[in-house]
């Protein structure tokens, strides 16, 4: 007979889930236990961390990522990047250590007296197995709910002393068995039925949501796009955590204003508006408004129900939407292309230069198949303006916003994609929620460069300030944070330049590098728009 541990190594190996991220404690070493030759353990030195480099991982590999957490503190600590990941709609199984069976009751030291109830906001499932013998079972059915859509976490509490237990082996194998497949394609009369009204619509356009990365869908829109002229928009830029669409693209006509009236007005002139694999929309902050033009309609196309459920107009398709979106290509009518944006004017030159100029560098030295993974608030909206990102998974961003994403995950995106490079944005103050990421980048040699913005601020929080008519609040600066310093004792090496010279200069040499490194520029306060 297997043990419950070989049973569920087998599980994960048969899943291509053999990198695992974790911080361990007491109660997690009897799983690490002859930790097998075919593995990767990632140490993070702290818990959100973890599931931060698991979240990128998974959305960079398309398999479910495996984070390991310390009992209830180590759960607590990681809260707010298991938000981030149901937000990312990252397939993440997270499992966490738990006291021996037999102390439980007594709430033994370590013992996380409601496991399940913990993290249950944010995840799909929360589930301790009632029997040892029913952990590999567990994880199976974690792992299936974890990638079926709308992808997201679920939880395991996993007794200590599980490991060691005796696996029924014919269960063993019928789980290590089981394939679920999730990709469900839309009504064809819906779809015919959209088709006629993209067809009698007299400009309709497409907004492009990130979900249409995930879903592999990106020659799909492009295909129904230019074969329905559509002019296309991306989805606001905080809850988009991917890209759906080539921003190069001659169709492309820029983000959408984040807001209900600013979106309602972007989108004037049209009288249909097709939404596909975003939510309508994430907004903020709230500029009330009518969401939509007058007369004008919208459906989306989500494989997300509660997405189809609780948006405040329009109808929706809950379907895989790169399916749809190939159903439509083919039933639709042919349009000429919509006229093209005209490229956006130099970035205006300042000193210290601002995010446009710095993102107007890295535009030049990133390499096509290059990846951003962004965390700078003041200057994201330069960075959609300056990049044109037009390679899928070539974009990743807190769809959560919580912050302390950007880091982690750009680690464990570069492990996923070892051979594109990876780039991170970070605001200096974004930097400092993550930190003990480098240790990690420089432990294992992630070659992923870091390039943070310092402003001395936190800007967007000065923005927000004035659209809140809020005054003198505290805490909005940052004076002497030196984050190429923290780096370097991390293990990274780290500059600090002033200027674009210094800045593309120092940039090529840390994206021809194979090893991480940070780049640290002095930048301008305020928010940086384009
Ligand atoms: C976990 C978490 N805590 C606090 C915030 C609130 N917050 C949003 S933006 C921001 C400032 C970020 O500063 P920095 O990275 O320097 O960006 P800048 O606005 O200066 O570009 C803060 C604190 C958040 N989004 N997430």
């Amino acid at each position: 007979m297997p043990s419950v541990r070989e049973a569920a190594f087998d599980l994960l190996r048969a899943h291509g889930m053999t990198t695992m991220f974790g911080n361990p404690g007491s109660t997690e070493l009897p799983m690490l236990a002859d930790f097998p030759d075919d593995f990767r353990y990632v140490l993070a030195l702290q818990e959100a961390v973890a599931v931060g480099m698991a979240d990128g991982f998974a959305q960079a590999s398309g398999t479910v990522g495996h984070v390991n957490l310390h009992t209830a503190p180590g759960v607590g600590n990681a809260m707010g990047a298991i938000f981030n990941a149901q937000a990312n709609k990252a397939p993440l199984l997270v499992t966490a250590g738990q006291q021996v069976r037999a102390q439980m009751t007594y709430q033994a030291n370590l013992t996380n007296r409601d496991a399940t109830r913990m993290p249950h906001p944010l995840v799909k499932w929360s589930y301790e197995p009632p029997r040892a013998e029913d952990v590999p079972a567990a994880l199976g059915r974690g792992i299936h709910l974890a990638s079926l859509p709308p992808a997201g976490p679920v939880f395991l509490s996993l007794p200590m002393d599980d490991w060691t237990a005796e696996a029924d082996a014919g269960d063993a194998a019928r789980t290590v068995a089981r394939r679920v497949s999730g990709a469900a394609g839309a009504d064809p009369d819906a779809v015919a039925a959209l088709a006629a009204r993209i067809d009698a619509a007299t400009s309709p356009v497409m907004v492009a949501g990130g979900d249409l990365d995930a879903c592999g869908a990106w020659d799909a829109a492009v295909e129904l796009a230019e074969k329905a002229g559509l002019p296309v928009w991306a989805t606001p830029a905080p809850g988009g955590g991917r890209i759906g669409f080539p921003e190069s693209h001659p169709h492309f006509c820029g983000v959408l204003p984040p807001a209900i009236g600013p979106a309602g007005q972007t989108l004037e002139g049209h009288d249909l508006v097709l939404v596909a694999g975003s939510s309508v929309f994430p907004y903020y902050p709230y500029i009330p408004g009518p969401p939509l033009p007058d007369g004008a309609e919208l459906v989306a196309i989500t494989r997300d129900p509660d997405e189809a459920a609780r948006a405040p107009v329009g109808d929706a398709i809950v379907a895989d939407p790169r399916l749809t979106l190939e159903a439509l290509a083919t039933a639709v009518g042919s349009r000429p292309a919509p006229e093209s944006q005209p490229a956006p004017a130099p970035a205006e030159e300042t000193d210290p230069i601002g995010g446009g100029q710095v993102h107007t560098v890295l535009a030049d030295v990133l390499p096509e198949d290059g990846i951003v993974v962004v965390e700078s608030p003041s200057s994201t909206a330069a960075l959609r303006t300056r990049l044109r990102i037009s390679r899928p998974g070539g974009y990743y961003f807190s769809a959560g916003g919580g912050l302390g994403f950007g880091l982690p995950a750009a680690i464990g995106v570069q492990l996923a994609q070892p051979d594109r490079p990876v780039v991170c944005v970070l605001g200096e103050g974004s930097a400092q929620y993550a930190v003990t990421g480098f240790w990690t980048a420089a432990a294992y040699g992630v070659p992923v460069t870091f390039l943070v913005l310092n402003n001395s601020e936190y800007s967007i929080l000065k923005w927000f300030a004035g659209m809140e008519q809020v005054e003198g609040a505290p805490g909005l600066d940052l004076a002497k944070l030196d984050t190429a310093a923290v780096a370097a004792a991390y293990g990274v090496s780290s500059r600090k330049v002033e200027g674009t010279e210094e800045l593309r200069d120092a940039l090529t040499a840390a994206l021809a590098s194979d090893a991480p490194e940070l780049v640290e520029v002095a930048v301008a306060p305020g928010m940086a728009l384009f």
